[in-house]
Formats: C-alpha cells, structure tokens, sequence
C-alpha cells in the first residue's frame, strides 16, 4: 500500500475518532438535566452546643449592697429625702418652715398621726433648747423618726424548717412586685449559700410562672409551675414535695393578687396555707406592698394581713417614691415589722430593712 495512502487512512480515522468523540461529549452533555433553580432547603443548622448560659454574676453581699442602695436613699435620688432636706436646708427653722415640714411629712404619707407627734417633738426640741438652728433640728428629726421606725423590732427573716425546708409565702395585691421579690429573695439566699426552690402558685396567668422561671434561672434556682388556671394550692403542695425530696433549704412560693373579696382571698389562701401546712412549716409570710401607692396600697393589702398572719412586710419601690414615709406608717398600721426594701428592678435591688442606716441614707 501506497505511503501516501496509509497515511490519508489514519488521518481518516483519527478525524472520525475525533468527531465520534465529540459526537458523544454533546449527547452526553444533553442528558445531564439542567441545573434546577435552587430550591429553599431548609439547612439544618449544625448542632450548636448548647452555649453555657453566662454564669449570673455572684449575688451582692448583704452589707455590700445596703452600701449602694444608700445612694438611692439619699437626697440626691430620692424624692422624699430631697423634700426633707429642701426644708432643713433654710437658716433658721421657724413656723413656716415647720408647717412645710409638716407637708412633707403627710405628702410621704407619713401618716397624720405620727407627723403631728414628730413636729410636736420637734417644736418642743425647738422651745427647750431655744435652737431654731436647722442641723440640730435635723438630729433631732433623724433620732425621732428611728424611734418612729421601730429599731427593736426583730426582723429576722425565718427561712429554715427544722429537717424540712422552711416555706416563705409571699403575698400581697397584684402589680405590687411579689414576683420581682421573690427572685430577688432567691440571689440574696443563694449568697449566704442556702438551697432555694420557687413555687409557682400564682396560676392565674401562665405569664406568671413564666416570669417567676426566668427569676428563677437567672439566679440558679428551679422553679416548680403548674398549668395556667391550675389549683393554685396544688402547685403548692408539689413545690413543696419538691422541696422536700431535693432536700432544699427554703422554698418560696409566688401567689396571685388578684383576688376581689375577702373571702375569695381567705377560700385560696387559707388552702395555700393549708396544704403547705400538712407537709412543711411556713416560717415566713411576706406581705408585700408598693410604696408609691401610700395610704391607698396600705389599705388594700390590709385585707392579706387580716387574712393570713403576715410576719414580715416587704415595701417594694422605695426608689423613686415620694411616699417613703410609709415604711414607718405601715409597721404601726399593720403591727408587723419591715423586713425588705426594694430598691429597684435590679437582682441585687433588695435589702433588709435597717432603721438608723435607712434614717441616716434619708437625711445624708
Ligand atoms: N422601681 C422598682 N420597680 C419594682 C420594684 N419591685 C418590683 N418592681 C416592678 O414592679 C412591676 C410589678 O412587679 P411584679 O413582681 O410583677 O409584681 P407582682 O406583685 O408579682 O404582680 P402580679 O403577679 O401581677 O400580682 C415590675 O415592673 C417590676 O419590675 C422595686 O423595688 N423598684
Ligand atoms: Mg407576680
């Protein structure tokens, strides 16, 4: 065969092997579908670790704290020291100024009785002592108004049962900051290392035992809840069991204020009491009242002390108020010691109640 012609052949063959190839790259590439238009697939997330909740800073120490809440006591934050000190500010105290004294006093809702005995006494300091020098009528205002306050009064906080945990019941009328307490009430037991558990007995909304959880995981402690509009007493009785089986020191228990009448408030209470009762002691009932509400809140939540036999009463709001004078009305009216103050809405914005250094933080 020809040279030439071999040749002509392989080329023949090579440019055939190319078209076939190519032939077959295209109805290949035919037979892949077209790319379809990217669909919405729901990419489950890689599973995140469930991130450590950030640790709660460590609850402030009790003396610590009644430190900085002098700060909001003080003239320069309260509307109630600011008006007794803009009175005892003047040069010399004379009739003008007692009345506008006077003012301020019932403007706090001291009480009408007891502001007429203080500027009595303090007219009298004022004749004995021939002074009508502001400072010294200040003294005399601060030691009077500790008298006022009650200093001997014990307000120890009973929040140990004796090989069960003891049960701190609070209650008192709605929107009063119950709730907002008893989480607070929780960090500052955690911070003298006892063990908490809350009980959620306020079932009338299921937003309630929500809020009181989150109190509650904030500041490390469980909570035992119920179903919104359950028996309240029921959930009670299972904090309590609950309580007893984890072995806790206090647990803490959340009602509703919600309450219309006597006696529907005497019905759910009184079996509160009752079923907490068959299993553990109730070593601390906490009324809880809102200062800003004066005189009208402290007539409200009497029907709770004739109710329950409150042994501690927790004035909530005390920053901000102008009605600070009802820390020394209520003790007198409801014959039970102020064993709290809230200070605000902050986990650390409680105290226990200290006369003198409350007085003092008043006219600092
Ligand atoms: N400024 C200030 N606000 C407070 C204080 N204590 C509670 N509050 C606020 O008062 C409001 C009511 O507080 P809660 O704790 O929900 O009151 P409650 O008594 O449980 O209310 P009910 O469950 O509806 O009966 C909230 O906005 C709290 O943050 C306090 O000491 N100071
Ligand atoms: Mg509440």
């Amino acid at each position: 065969m020809p040279s030439e012609l071999i040749f002509w052949i392989i080329v023949g063959v090579i440019v055939a092997a190319l078209v076939a190839a190519t032939v077959v790259v295209l109805v290949s590439k035919r037979k892949v579908p077209p790319a379809a238009p990217e669909a919405e697939v729901e990419v489950a997330a890689p599973p995140v670790m469930e991130a450590e909740a950030p640790s709660t800073p460590a609850p402030e120490p009790p003396a610590s704290r009644l430190q900085r809440l002098r700060r909001k006591l003080s003239a320069a934050e309260n509307p109630f020291a600011k008006a007794l000190l803009s009175v005892l500010s003047g040069t010399k105290l004379d009739d003008e100024a007692f009345d506008d004294l006077e003012a301020t006093l019932l403007t706090a809702d001291l009480g009408v009785e007891p502001t007429a005995k203080l500027i009595e006494a303090l007219r009298r300091e004022a004749g004995v002592s021939g002074t009508a020098d502001p400072a010294e009528i200040k003294q005399v205002l601060h030691d009077e108004l500790v008298k006022l306050g009650q200093p001997e009064l014990d307000r120890t906080l009973h929040v140990s049962g004796d090989g069960v945990p003891g049960v701190v019941l609070v209650v008192g009328v709605n929107g009063t900051g119950k709730t907002t307490t008893i989480g607070k009430l929780a960090r500052l037991l955690v911070a003298t290392d006892r063990s908490v558990l809350l009980g959620a007995a306020d079932t009338f909304r299921a937003a309630a035992a929500d809020q009181l959880q989150t109190w509650g995981s904030r500041v490390g402690v469980e909570t035992v809840r119920g179903e919104e509009g359950a028996d309240p007493a029921s959930v009670a009785y299972a904090a309590i069991e609950a309580g007893i089986a984890k072995d806790v020191d206090t647990v803490v228990v959340d009602t509703a204020g919600r309450l219309h009448n006597k006696a529907g408030l005497m019905d759910e209470l009184g079996k509160i009491k009752r079923v907490i009762e068959k299993q553990a002691p109730i070593t601390e009932v906490l009324l809880v009242l809102d200062a800003t509400t004066g005189q009208n809140g402290l007539i409200q939540s009497r029907v709770f002390a004739e109710v329950v036999e409150v042994t501690g009463i927790v004035l909530t709001k005390l920053d901000g108020s102008a009605k600070g004078g009802i820390v020394f009305a209520v003790q007198q009216e409801l014959g039970v010691p102020v064993k709290l103050v809230g200070l605000g809405e902050g986990p650390d914005d409680l105290a226990p109640f200290d006369v003198p250094a409350f007085v003092s933080a008043l006219l600092s």
